[in-house]
């Protein structure tokens, strides 16, 4: 519960009177008698059905120059206590820090006239009038919410409003503490015996002792050595408990006011936050680009407004926006902010964090509007599948996706698989892709493997990393593609090969066995080779594939092309080079016909068959013999 309200209206000694602590703990404080920065105090009451709770009390300052504190701690808030002081009535930083209570989206509290001692009867009812005027339409209207009066100097009143605390506080839904854990940091200190001790209100979640914790925008790790909840050690801290953490692993100056803790690596600090933007009627005219003091829970940074899809913001409207930050924050979905005026500081404005992680591919400034505007309005499947289709053919990691949501990963698993039902997105793995992509990829993936074949019809297949690449996908969205295409029968996979299905397996067979035979035939003619066009008409395939066939062998040199048409076997060549070196000591010199006959050869192969001796250099052409060599 929460404190707002104008400065000396009587915030802290209302909380003191009602819980016994006094909330101004500085030394500074207790001399000015003004609240400086926000105090804790605990109030432990019944509900009427008996049930025992407990109120921390985060109770802020008044004093205009202080509200960037006020902000640090209402932050965390499930309850206010708007505090009016009847001799006063609202004043501006009533309206201030209700302003900011409403931006804050607080749903419920209780408005207090403070100092009802100071004034008599009849005024008193005048300015509970004027506040409910004031209240009126709002979370705090005279209609759902009760103003009670009170004095913190005679306690008159103060039994109702113990009365109405409880109603309220057994009234208010509890905190999600089913969700991923993060506790905003508003004190950080050293406590003999102990060492370093953070405080915060636990926003989501819960901690136990010796859990590993990240500290963000940093990135320290550190561990939990014990917990506080509300001033006494417990076992765990849940969501909306107001806790204190004893720190391993981190001194004081590693931490600070507005620094984050979640669990170790799960989230990332951000300098780009998509928002929907409230901007106050009291307000001047936004301008696209205009420099504001951003409070998000505890931290505090300046940021530049981009105004998505306008030039500008008037007074009292709501638009989207990207924040450029200057000092990275750790923010999700659904997060809160107000944003101040550069200067004169006065708050302008706030609203909720619709997109804090953009992925690292470039976006089209019409496609970041589409998708912030999708967020806006959608469900949990909703924002989901946009965050998917998001990153296209990358697909997004489970990891990514409680990354972008601050879901628990179980949440994630359950929206995903009813997504995956009704085809909207695909599962691969550890990777989720949009539906859509998957089918333009399934298409891709089957064009590109046609057409390898095409090009190349005497290789068996193309090897999965060559198409994997040719698609331009990760291994883990690849292998999830290649498997429907298998399933439905569109490709085949053998080892590390991918072939179109059908093709692969008989084709090959069939290439083989001609390869096989040309070579046969070479082999066995010798020196007497049939003609080519004559083996090629001879084979159960086509001219062309026939063809590709012989040049391979060619290019092999398993066959050797002798003159302008003769084709011969190189083992054929090889017996002949031998016969030739053979003959030498009988007979060095011989003529064609000498040769012909010692072959068996027609003239046709006799004359290719000499040039090619030549050209090896076995035999040398003199005049109308050969000499060999
Ligand atoms: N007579 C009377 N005086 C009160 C009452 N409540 C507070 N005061 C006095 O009003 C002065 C301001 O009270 P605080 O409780 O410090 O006011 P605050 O709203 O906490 O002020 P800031 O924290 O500085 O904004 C003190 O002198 C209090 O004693 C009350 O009910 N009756
Ligand atoms: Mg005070």
């Amino acid at each position: 519960m929460g404190t707002a309200g104008h400065i000396d209206h009587g915030k802290s000694a209302l909380v003191r009177a009602l819980t016994g602590t006094d909330p101004d703990r500085l030394e500074e404080e207790k001399r000015r008698g003004i609240t400086i920065d926000i105090g804790f105090a605990n109030l432990d009451l019944s509900a009427e059905s008996g049930e025992k709770l407990r109120l921390g009390f985060v109770d802020v300052p008044g004093h205009e120059r202080f509200v960037r504190n006020m902000l640090a701690g209402i932050g965390g808030i499930d309850l206010v206590l708007l505090v009016i002081a009847a001799d006063e009535s609202v004043k501006p930083q009533t309206r201030e820090h209700f302003d900011i209570c409403r931006l804050l989206s607080v749903q419920r509290g209780i408005t207090v006239l403070t100092k009802a001692d100071l004034v008599d009867a009849e005024t008193l009812e005048v300015v509970r009038m004027e506040v409910a005027e004031y209240l009126r339409g709002s979370f705090l209207d005279a209609s759902a919410a009760p103003i009670v009066a009170v004095s913190a100097k005679t306690g008159a009143g103060l039994d109702e409003l113990r009365r109405e605390l409880a109603r309220l506080a057994a009234e208010a839904p509890a905190k999600d503490s089913a969700a991923v854990f993060r506790l905003p940091i508003d004190r950080v200190f050293s406590m003999k015996g102990f060492g370093t001790v953070v405080t915060g209100t636990l926003i989501a979640g819960s901690v136990k002792k010796d859990e590993e914790l990240e500290v963000h925008p940093s990135g320290k790790r550190l561990r939990v050595r014990g917990v506080q909840v509300h001033g006494a050690a417990a076992e765990k801290a849940v969501a909306g408990q107001r806790t204190a953490l004893n720190l391993v692993g981190a001194e004081v100056a590693d931490l600070a006011r507005g620094v984050m803790l979640t669990p170790a690596g799960m989230f990332r600090p951000t300098q780009r936050v998509s928002v929907k933007l409230n901007l106050l009627p009291s307000a001047r005219v936004l301008k696209d680009g205009v420099r504001v003091h951003l409070h998000v829970f505890t931290s505090e940074t300046v940021a530049e407004v981009r105004l998505l899809g306008a030039k500008q913001l008037r007074p009292g409207e709501s638009g989207l926006a990207r924040l450029k930050l200057d000092d990275a924050v750790m923010v999700l979905p659904g997060d809160r902010f107000i944003v101040r005026q550069f200067s004169p500081v006065i708050t302008i404005g706030g609203g909720v964090v619709l997109d804090a992680l953009e992925p690292g591919r470039r976006i089209r400034a019409e496609d970041r509007i589409a998708f912030v505007r999708a967020l806006e309005s959608a469900n949990a499947a909703g924002v989901l599948s946009a965050r998917v289709a998001r990153r296209g053919v990358d697909g997004m990691s489970f990891a990514d996706a409680v990354a972008e949501t601050g879901w628990l990963r179980s949440r994630v698993e359950a929206v995903a698989s009813e997504l995956a039902n009704s085809g909207t997105v695909a599962r691969f793995g550890e990777v989720l892709v949009a539906g859509d992509v998957v089918a333009t990829l399934r298409a891709q993936m089957k064009a590109t493997l046609e057409a390898f074949h095409k090009a190349n019809p005497l290789v068996a297949g193309i090897s999965r990393e060559e198409l994997r690449e040719k698609v331009g996908v990760g291994p883990e969205v690849y292998r999830g593609v290649e498997e429907l295409l298998v399933r439905d029968k569109v490709l085949q996979v053998a080892g590390e090969l991918v072939h179109a299905a059908g093709r692969g397996v008989v084709l090959r067979d069939e290439e083989a066995e001609s390869k096989k035979q040309i070579e046969t035939a070479f082999a066995q003619a010798g020196l007497k080779v049939p003609l080519l066009k004559d083996v090629l008409a001879s084979l159960p395939i086509d001219k062309v594939r026939a063809q590709k066939i012989v040049t391979l062998l060619l290019r092999d040199r398993v066959l050797v092309r002798v003159g302008d048409d003769l084709v011969f076997h190189r083992d054929a060549l090889e017996g002949l080079r031998k016969l030739m070196v053979a003959q030498k000591a009988t007979t060095p010199k011989m003529n064609v016909v000498a040769f012909k006959d010692l072959l068996g050869v027609t003239r046709k192969y006799a004359i290719p068959l000499l040039e090619w001796l030549d050209s090896q250099r076995v035999t040398r052409r003199v005049g109308d013999e050969r000499v060999i060599l």
